[in-house]
């Protein structure tokens, strides 16, 4: 078939979520569409987030690449749809179509599962020799008979060096440098943890690959002068502390462009004083630790390797080091009630955490937790839309769906106070405050336009309640 452009797109989150102003990218799309270029494909990214899709973009394409989420795949499919019906093949990747490639080749005509920079090029080599598909690995497809088919994936994980080239960012449809001046950039791949709400494992494994420390200051230097600050993408920067060390020492020694920089990180993590220390010398400004939740009995069950004391340990030691901290709790495990909500506010006001984000868990496909909720019939919807961490989408073992979401809500907006506030600018700590402004802002907002969600929410639950109350009167 021709195949000489391409349109790559990340769709929109069809509602708002607490990271909507902060325009970042997947880096999937910008390093697939590097590899087109070194086969001499033409290629635009557009990243709806940044700017909308435009019909003359969908029309110039001769095939259509759409990365998707689970919370974004409602919008990914309408997109297909629209494509298709101008007549574009549409190809379709990441976390979501990877678990769910059947229901994804109802709008698309193939699907890569996984880590797609082995199988991407194969099958963009195959498309233009009109070759026989099968040797693509990952490849999920429709045979003559419209049978789903899906190729074995490649065992073998991508090697970060050899095989990931610098992401093309160039490519992306108006895009003036990086926004807000947030450079991203990741440099390992995989995790060798469990925990079973996460999708990272099912999508990238467990085995760890990293890149060479060369590579990664090659890559700082290429974005020079672009930005303000790097946001390493890893899912643990640290996981390796003794590589994080070299990397970091290599790079200030080498006097690599590293300006202050933003990473995930675990609580292990701070048990290493060297290595905080080395991570306040290179301008570390704060990490960001999925701390996940305040009660043993949810870490537990989450398979979450960790104590509640490593969390507030952790917390003291990044800002003995002058690092502020983010902290990433989910809410509604089974072991959790409206009660462990409010005292999770309670806890991050004690501990000082920074800033923090109260997520609601989401069981997403792919996870162990997906499949667990699925199989006790416990999902309250299979709109994906709504997987987006801010909606209670399972029935909650303690507390209704309504209090889960509300609570949540309430508990952020605890610790975004106008006190708090108030504090930050006798403080003139500015860069924090708009942060604050920010997330109360995003609070209220996405309340606001949720609101007919939770009063319909509220009156199931009054009638639930009322149902109750019957029958147990009547008793
Ligand atoms: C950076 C990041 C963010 C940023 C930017 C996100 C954005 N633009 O969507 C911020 C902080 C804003 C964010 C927010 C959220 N995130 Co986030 N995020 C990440 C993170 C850490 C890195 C993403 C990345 O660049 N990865 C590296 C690149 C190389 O991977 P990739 O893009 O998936 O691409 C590879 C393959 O998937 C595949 N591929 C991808 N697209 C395509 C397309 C085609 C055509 C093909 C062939 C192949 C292909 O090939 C690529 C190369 O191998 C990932 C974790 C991770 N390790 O990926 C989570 C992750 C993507 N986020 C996740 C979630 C849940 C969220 C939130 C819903 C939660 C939250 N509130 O934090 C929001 C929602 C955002 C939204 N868009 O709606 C989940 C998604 C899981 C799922 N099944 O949906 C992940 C996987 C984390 C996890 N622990 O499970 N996130």
């Amino acid at each position: 078939m021709k195949l000489q452009r391409l349109l790559m797109v990340e769709p929109r989150s069809p509602g708002k979520h607490i990271y909507s102003r902060f325009h970042l990218p997947r880096l999937g799309l910008p390093i697939l569409a590097a590899l087109a270029r070194q086969r001499g494909l033409e290629v635009r990214i557009c990243i709806e987030e940044i700017s909308p899709l435009r019909q003359a973009d969908l029309l110039g394409a001769d095939m259509v690449c759409i990365s998707s989420i689970t919370p974004t795949a409602r919008s990914a499919y309408l997109l297909a749809d629209r494509a298709r019906r101008a007549g574009l093949p549409v190809l379709m990747g990441g976390a979501h179509p990877s678990f769910m490639p059947e229901e994804a080749l109802g709008h698309a005509d193939w699907v890569l599962r996984g880590e797609a920079e082995r199988s991407f090029p194969a099958l963009l080599d195959c498309l233009r020799a009109d070759a026989d598909l099968r040797a693509v690995p990952g490849l999920s497809w429709r045979g003559a008979a419209d049978e789903p088919i899906h190729n074995p994936a490649d065992p073998r994980p991508i090697d970060m060096d050899a095989e990931v080239p610098a992401p093309d960012f160039d490519s992306i449809i108006g895009r003036r440098p990086f926004h807000r001046g947030i450079i991203p950039i990741q440099i390992s791949r995989g995790c060798p943890h469990c925990c079973r709400f996460c999708s990272v494992v099912p999508i990238f494994g467990q085995k760890m690959r990293y890149a060479s420390r060369e590579k990664v200051a090659d890559e700082l230097e290429r974005s020079r002068g672009k930005g303000d600050m790097v946001f390493f993408y890893d899912d643990n920067l640290c996981g390796s502390p003794g590589r994080a060390k070299d990397l970091l020492d290599y790079l200030m020694r080498r006097e690599i462009f590293l300006p202050p920089w933003l990473a995930q990180v675990s609580v292990r993590t701070a048990r290493d004083r060297e290595l905080l220390a080395l991570m306040q010398r290179s301008g570390c400004y704060a990490v960001f630790v999925g701390f996940e939740s305040i009660s043993e009995g949810a870490l537990d069950l989450y398979r979450k390797r960790q104590a509640v004391d490593d969390i507030r340990m952790a917390t003291h030691r990044f800002h003995e080091h002058g690092i502020r901290v983010h902290g990433m709790f989910m809410t509604g495990s089974d072991a959790e009630d409206v009660e462990t909500i409010r005292r999770t506010a309670d806890f991050a006001l004690d501990n000082q955490i920074d800033t923090v984000q109260f997520l609601v868990l989401t069981p997403l496909p792919g996870t162990a937790l997906f499949e667990e909720m699925e199989s006790a019939g416990r999902l309250l919807t299979r709109d994906w839309s709504l997987y987006d961490t801010h909606h209670a989408v399972f029935r909650p073992a303690r507390m209704s769906a309504y209090a889960l979401m509300d609570e949540t809500f309430k508990a952020m907006a605890r610790v975004y106070s106008a006190r708090r506030m108030l504090g930050l600018l006798s403080r003139a700590d500015l860069r924090q405050l708009a942060i604050y402004l920010y997330a109360r802002i995003q609070i209220q907002r996405w309340r606001w336009e949720n609101r007919h969600l939770m009063t319909f929410e509220r009156r199931v639950e009054r009638r639930f309640l009322s149902g109750l109350a019957d029958s147990v009167s009547s008793r």
